[in-house]
């Protein structure tokens, strides 16, 4: 049945078959957001809220897609979004709480606003950084295809989020995997205070999908009506059969980008039209018109969220502010994980690195069988170091993906797959490609669990090293763009002993883990190892050699040049630590050594400044000062990119170097 045209309303509302308490349910929906923005409102004015980010006359694209959804069908908000977080009916002084930076919110006074998560809720918020949130609803969507749970998932952007790779990325995984994501980009007019035409040159964001490959449609994201009869067609589709839908929803943001930023830049009558397109009024009218509402009903509505608000304000403000605990926000960097030993048995094999890491891998994959593998050529071509050969094989398509060239989306995808139940292995095929994929890692995975409470149950595996002849893109060692930032485990062996049994540990590690594998070593090096599945605990290092002389630190490759110059100079008698973990770094064996030695030479492939080398070196000469009887001596590789040429690149590297110097400092 068609309604009449209203003389009262712009739009021309269908209700279709809806009955009269879902076309009430999607009024109060709009309402409810736009009662406690007012609200917000006035408590900016009076200092009371630090920031506020308005949705006000997009509240039907939020109501309605969060309408059609399952409570247990995630979606994943931007800071527009109010209107998901009250329709799923979070408590309001929980919000509250949230936005005062209380320890009742979602993130303990960690993140402001949206920025926070809640799986009690199916809502998984943003980071500040935008783009990422799509490749997260495409590993959340992939969980949902694998367990075939008939579910679907839906993020928001903004139009000028689109511009961003990552969302670019994601777009295209999802269409590559068919991934059931309702992708809606809300085009309000402006990014911040970019209009459209600075921020993109296609005509609508919905042509895109062409591009993707993908279905896409454009809606008037102002008439609830529309948003939500066309959402629920498409969502009972994408069930049976999944795919992604692109959706670009036209409307617009009425008010600043915060409220502090203001609206000069936007032209006055662009706001007079919107405003006669405010969706609220408009249905406000259309349902007067049809009976269904009267002007009590509207009021005795305001008058319960009013109540509802400042019953949960007041909760809210008698809540005292958060207290700092230096414990407390230390011990939520990383989810609390119980090392659990499985000790090796004696049934060992002469192997090589690389074989003990994909025989590592695969009894993982044997033992979780919620783990999936993610990265360039891994599945029928092996990987490019042929680590997962034959993968495919056992464990299907399915858990073995070949992933587009899209470092940052599919890491994205992991911390999604995360979410959803799974585990994730992503191979960078040279850590090198890891620049691509910064972004989700250093933000998202690394951030979460502090944040909002959210394991990020990824490992990340990083062929590196020179030594190999491959220039500056294929050979650096970027361990130390990742143990400066807090959240992230960096693991990095030297033998196939420790690199099987620390990367089933990194595996079984709820936590983000960087897994460094060097390609030097990797079918240089053999070593029995134990045949069958075993762990190794992550920040344990090992000491190789012992002796009194000095302490020579080192990991990765600089082990065994470490070793080869002890086996050249038989009469130096040295303390030879193999770190294995970065993060956790095992300070206590650094220091035992330091404390017998008086001597140390920290050696690392990396170039020196800002390596993991000078933090070492720094913490030893603040705690051990008194036990040293030599300045501490780092050697690292040379401060220019890595060359290609083969004398350029030995040139380069430290190993001679440390020779040199730990002849030094043992005659100092
Ligand atoms: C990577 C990154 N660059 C810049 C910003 C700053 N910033 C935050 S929101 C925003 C505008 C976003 O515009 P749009 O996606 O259209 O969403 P809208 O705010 O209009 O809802 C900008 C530039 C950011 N948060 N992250």
């Amino acid at each position: 049945m068609k309604s009449k045209i209203s003389q009262n309303t712009i739009f021309n509302y269908d209700r279709q078959n809806l009955d009269d308490a879902t076309l009430l349910k999607l009024y109060r929906g709009m309402l409810k957001p736009r009662v406690i923005e007012e609200k917000m409102l006035i408590l900016l004015r009076q200092g009371k809220v630090s920031k506020w980010f308005s949705g006000i006359g997009q509240e039907a694209i939020s109501v309605a897609v969060t309408a059609v959804l399952d409570n247990d069908e995630y979606i994943l908000p931007m800071h527009r979004n109010l209107a998901v977080f009250t329709m799923r009916d979070i408590p309001l002084h929980r919000l509250f709480s949230q936005w005062q930076g209380k320890a009742n919110g979602f993130t303990k006074g960690r993140d402001r606003s949206f920025h926070f998560g809640t799986q009690e809720f199916h809502i998984i918020g943003m980071i500040s950084h935008l783009g990422p949130q799509f490749g997260v609803a495409d590993g959340i969507a992939l969980a949902n295809k694998l367990k075939n749970n008939n579910k679907v998932c839906a993020v928001f952007t903004g139009e000028g989020g689109t511009s961003e790779g990552d969302i670019h990325e994601a777009l295209n995984v999802a269409s590559v995997w068919k991934l059931p994501v309702l992708f809606c980009v809300e085009n309000n007019g402006y990014g911040l205070s970019t209009p459209t035409n600075e921020q993109y040159n296609c005509e609508h964001i919905a042509d895109r999908g062409k591009g993707y490959g993908m279905e896409s449609h454009i809606i008037d994201g102002n008439n609830i009506l529309e948003v939500y009869t066309k959402l629920q067609q498409l969502v009972e589709s994408m069930r049976t059969n999944p795919r992604p839908v692109l959706l670009e929803f036209k409307t617009f943001r009425m008010r600043g980008h915060e409220e502090a930023s203001g609206t000069k830049y936007v032209p006055t009558d662009l706001i007079d039209e919107w405003g006669l397109r405010d969706p609220l009024s408009n249905y406000e009218n259309y349902l007067l018109e049809e009976g269904l509402l009267s002007e009590e009903m509207i009021q005795k509505f305001k008058d319960g969220f009013k109540q509802e608000i400042d019953e949960n304000l007041a909760l809210a403000f008698a809540e005292p502010n958060i207290e700092f605990n230096e414990t407390n926000e230390l011990d939520d960097v990383f989810k609390p994980f119980e090392y659990q030993e499985f000790k090796p048995n004696l049934d060992v094999e002469n192997i090589r690195l690389i074989d003990a890491i994909s025989e590592g891998l695969k009894q993982s994959m044997e033992r979780h069988e919620n783990l999936v593998i993610m990265g360039q050529d891994v599945a029928e071509y092996g990987g490019v170091f042929k680590i997962t050969e034959g993968f495919v094989e056992q464990f299907g398509k399915d858990r073995v993906r070949n992933t587009p060239i899209c470092e940052s989306a599919i890491i994205s995808t992991g911390m999604g797959l995360s979410i959803n139940g799974f585990k994730a292995v992503v191979e960078m095929q040279f850590a090198d490609f890891v620049s691509s994929g910064f972004n989700p890692i250093v933000n998202y995975l690394a951030k979460s669990h502090y944040r909002w409470n959210e394991k990020a149950d990824v490992v990340v595996r990083m062929p590196c090293g020179a030594g190999v002849g491959a220039g500056p893109f294929h050979s650096q060692t970027n361990e130390a763009w990742f143990t400066h930032t807090p959240g992230l485990k960096v693991v990095y062996p030297a033998f196939p002993y420790d690199a099987k049994g620390l990367l089933a540990t990194s595996i079984e590690d709820p936590n983000p883990v960087l897994f460094f594998e060097h390609k030097a070593l990797y079918r240089s090096i053999r070593q029995d190892v134990p045949v069958d599945y075993y762990t190794l605990p992550l920040g344990k290092a090992s000491l190789l050699r012992e002796g009194i002389d000095v302490t020579i630190i080192t990991y990765g490759a600089g082990v065994h040049w470490a070793l080869e110059t002890l086996d050249q100079e038989t009469d130096i008698n040295a303390d030879l630590l193999d770190l294995r973990t970065l993060v956790p770094l095992d300070i206590d064996a650094i220091y035992k050594s330091v404390r017998k030695t008086g001597k140390v030479i920290i050696l690392q492939e990396d170039s020196m400044f800002g390596g993991i080398a000078s933090d070492i070196s720094a913490m030893i000469m603040e705690d051990c000062f008194e036990s040293l009887d030599a300045p501490v001596k780092r050697v690292g590789s040379m401060q220019t990119p890595i060359p290609f040429a083969s004398n350029l690149e030995s040139g380069y590297l430290p190993k001679e170097k440390f020779k040199k110097n730990l002849l030094t400092l043992l005659s100092y």
